[in-house]
């Protein structure tokens, strides 16, 4: 049996080239509906990338072996999760799990006008990889609530910073948007990412690199043939 030592696990986190976002606690109604089964109780520590420490990692790998960002992130969070006995989740994982809800339960992260979650520091260049799962009842670290950016922001240029206007505060027009890219893209969003993304003043030093970007939004646009 491994002693639970939250602050142990997040070195390790860290020494991977990904972030702990944050703990919560679940309990059998937060499961209900999720094809996951557990005791009575549980942990999450959510993990994600925000900085230049992930894409470091696994573009060394993926240059090298050619890994897939998904096959780094198993093979990344599982050997964390086998070392401290926990189960670990993935955002790609198949019915999805709710990764922007457990990130708004840690009280770091807040649904912005996009639907994409924002966090004080990160704003919205961060992502969600992984989510390691405790069994076990324990106390976990206590974070001081934070403030969502959005509330004090009156003029809200993530709405009007994209070209076809996908988004409209409360949808968000795939469609569209995916037309744009595969027929003008006139805002670069391909290579430097959403432009609507780019339109939030917050976390600016955060904002992903042109080979990051360009690597995440063909990744999406391969979901669409
Ligand atoms: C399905 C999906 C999509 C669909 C969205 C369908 C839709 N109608 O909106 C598509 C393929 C279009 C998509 C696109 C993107 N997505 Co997406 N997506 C997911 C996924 C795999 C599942 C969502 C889900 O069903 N959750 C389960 C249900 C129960 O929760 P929910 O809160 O009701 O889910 C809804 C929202 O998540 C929404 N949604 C999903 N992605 C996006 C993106 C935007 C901009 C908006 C407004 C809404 C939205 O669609 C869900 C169903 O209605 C999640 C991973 C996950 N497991 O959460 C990532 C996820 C939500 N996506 C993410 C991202 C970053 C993107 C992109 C920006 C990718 C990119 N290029 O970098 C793009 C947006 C394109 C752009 N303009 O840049 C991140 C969001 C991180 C954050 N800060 O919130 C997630 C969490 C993945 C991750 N690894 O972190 N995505």
């Amino acid at each position: 049996m491994v002693e639970f030592n939250p602050a142990e696990i997040e070195i390790a986190v860290s020494d991977a080239g990904l972030v702990p976002f944050g703990w919560i606690v679940l309990d059998r109604n937060d499961l209900a509906g999720l094809p996951i089964e557990f005791p009575e109780q549980i942990l999450l520590l959510l993990l994600g990338n925000a900085g230049a420490a992930m894409w470091k990692r696994f573009s060394e790998v993926a240059d090298q072996h050619g890994q897939s960002l998904d096959a780094w992130c198993e093979a990344t969070i599982g050997a964390i999760a086998d070392k401290f006995q926990a189960r670990a989740f993935y955002p790609f994982e198949k019915p999805h799990l709710p990764f922007q809800q457990w990130a708004v339960q840690t009280g770091s992260f807040f649904k912005s006008p996009l639907g994409l979650t924002i966090h004080p520091e990160y704003g919205l260049w961060h992502s969600f990889r992984g989510a390691l799962f405790f069994a076990n009842a324990h106390d976990i670290p206590i974070t001081e609530p934070q403030v969502s950016p959005c509330r004090s922001c009156a003029d809200r240029p993530c709405l009007t910073s994209c070209p076809v206007n996908a988004f409209n505060g409360m949808e968000y027009d795939v469609p569209a948007c995916v037309d744009h890219l595969k027929t003008s893209d006139t805002t670069n969003c391909l290579q430097s990412a959403c432009a609507a993304r780019r339109g939030c003043p917050i976390g600016k030093e955060y904002m992903y690199t042109k080979p990051q970007a360009t690597f995440h939004m063909e990744s999406f646009m391969r979901s669409f043939g």
